[in-house]
């Protein structure tokens, strides 16, 4: 359920940190490939976005509602994780439900050579850019920014 969260929301770790600071988004984008990969071959497989979504399908039907993925998380990661989940319901129209059409759409985009595997590279360079791209909304506003 961890590390689940922590690739949904990249959240789970940071129930425990105060403030929430992702940088160096690179080590935190390989930290999340680590918890990922479940079965350890150094790739992040189509399934294995379904495995990370499974523990948020509380009622089983094979899909995440809004609702169901917002319930595991609370601020000051809410916003966050509200924009992350609009990012999941990728395939048009959104529906409110995140299920394997969005999954298809969500992994061909994080495969960025459309081979059909998206490799430890792409997978943290797309993880680079979310949190880059949405940096106002997890950011601890209370820190200046660090230098790597
Ligand atoms: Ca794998
Ligand atoms: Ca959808
Ligand atoms: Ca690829």
């Amino acid at each position: 359920m961890k590390s689940c969260i922590v690739f949904v929301c990249m959240i789970g770790i940071t129930l425990a940190q105060d403030p929430i600071d992702f940088r160096p988004y690179n080590v935190t984008a390989l930290n999340l490939f680590y918890s990922s990969d479940y079965n350890g071959n150094g790739q992040f497989d189509r399934s294995e976005l379904n495995d990370v979504f499974r523990n948020y399908d509380v009622n089983h039907d094979g899909r995440v509602a809004r609702h169901e993925y917002l319930h595991f998380i609370s601020q000051p990661l809410y916003d966050f994780a509200v924009i992350l989940f609009e990012d999941y319901d990728c395939a048009p129209p959104p529906d409110g439900f995140v299920d394997d059409v969005d999954f298809d759409l969500y992994y061909s985009e994080m495969d960025a050579n459309q081979d059909g595997m998206v490799v430890i590279s792409e997978f943290v360079d797309h993880w680079i850019h979310v949190l880059e791209k949405n940096e106002a909304l997890h950011m601890p506003s209370s820190q200046a920014p660090v230098t790597p």
